[in-house]
């Protein structure tokens, strides 16, 4: 497998993002020649950030049609918080319950807009796509559910494979953040997730990788996996980060409501771009829709 190619401009270089610049994510494609933003939509009442403002399915919708609005190309829909104090694991009859309405709406009502699931349960994930989606979004990189691989070649989604360790319940906290060096390991552990998922018939155009930013991970992980982009882009897959709102961007800025860390999560995004992210997944869409197409803009000129 060869990484994206690099394209010389002067003494710099930028990745092209691999698999001709396209996502395949079941019948239809995203193209990766501009910045995707992703739109979190928690359905949950308990996440780190916006837990019970949108587990209403109304409230739901009404904040996918904004973050549509506001030039999000992909809603991601979680009914699962994995947040890092006292995540309630729930069950995938529970998390159903939660997600499936909802995507069902939104894909009615925005057909255009590509929807994903953000869950690690392949009954879930299932239902989700039966409802609309057209993305999974595992944050264990298919460690905790032995048949999501089987479940997503058979339906033929998008895949998002993020790098966490530990299960639900643990896995934004501290206790796996044991490394001697934090991207070897990362790199190392997302390559068997990828393949695992090729190795069970994933096409690779299929797949998305993540390094799973707080997941697992002090500060200083994060900010070490944002800086080792270029290392992750070498597996050859297209590169997602989830920035937005977390405690690095807390820690680094001193804002401890994670509600008012828009402007961080939209520092750490444009790093990320200039790195060689393409999709990022955020709660604020507007601030990144708006900050990202100037850098990129930036980063086409300079080509
Ligand atoms: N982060 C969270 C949840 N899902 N998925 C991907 N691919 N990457 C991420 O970084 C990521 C993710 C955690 O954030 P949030 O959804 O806001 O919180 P919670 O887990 O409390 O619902």
């Amino acid at each position: 497998m060869t990484g994206g190619e690099r394209v010389s401009r002067g003494t710099d270089s930028i990745q092209r993002p691999p698999h001709g610049g396209r996502w395949r994510v079941g019948a239809g494609e995203i193209a990766l020649d501009r910045p995707v933003v992703m739109g979190i939509l928690n359905v949950t009442p308990d996440s780190f950030s916006d837990g019970g403002r949108f587990d209403d399915p109304s409230r739901a919708i009404e904040q996918a049609a904004l973050m549509i609005a506001e030039g999000a190309d992909i809603i991601d829909v979680g009914g699962e918080s994995t947040r890092p104090q006292g995540a309630k694991p729930v069950s995938a009859a529970e998390e159903r319950a939660r997600v499936v309405p909802v995507i069902r709406a939104i894909a009615e009502r925005f057909p255009q807009t590509t929807i994903s699931i953000d869950t690690v349960k392949s009954e879930t994930a299932e239902a989700a796509l039966g409802a609309g989606a057209r993305i999974v979004n595992d944050v264990s990189g298919f460690r905790l559910d032995p048949r999501m691989a089987a479940v997503c070649a058979r339906e033929r989604c998008g895949v998002v494979l993020m790098h966490s360790r530990g299960d639900v319940a643990d896995m934004a906290t501290f206790q796996h953040a044991v490394y001697d060096d934090v991207v070897s390991a990362v790199s190392d552990e997302l390559r068997a997730s990828l393949d695992v998922a090729l190795e069970s018939g994933i096409d690779a155009s299929a797949i998305v990788l993540d390094p799973g930013l707080g997941f697992a991970k002090r500060s200083e992980h994060s900010l070490a996996m944002i800086a080792a982009l270029p290392r992750l882009a070498a597996l050859g897959q297209p590169i997602l980060l989830g920035a937005s709102r977390k405690r690095f961007v807390g820690e680094l800025t001193g804002v401890r409501d994670p509600g008012a860390r828009q402007f961080g999560t939209v520092g750490a995004n444009v790093a990320g771009l200039l790195l060689g992210a393409r999709i990022f997944r955020v709660h604020d869409v507007a601030p990144t829709r708006q900050a990202l197409d100037v850098a990129w803009a930036v980063m086409e000129a300079a080509r």
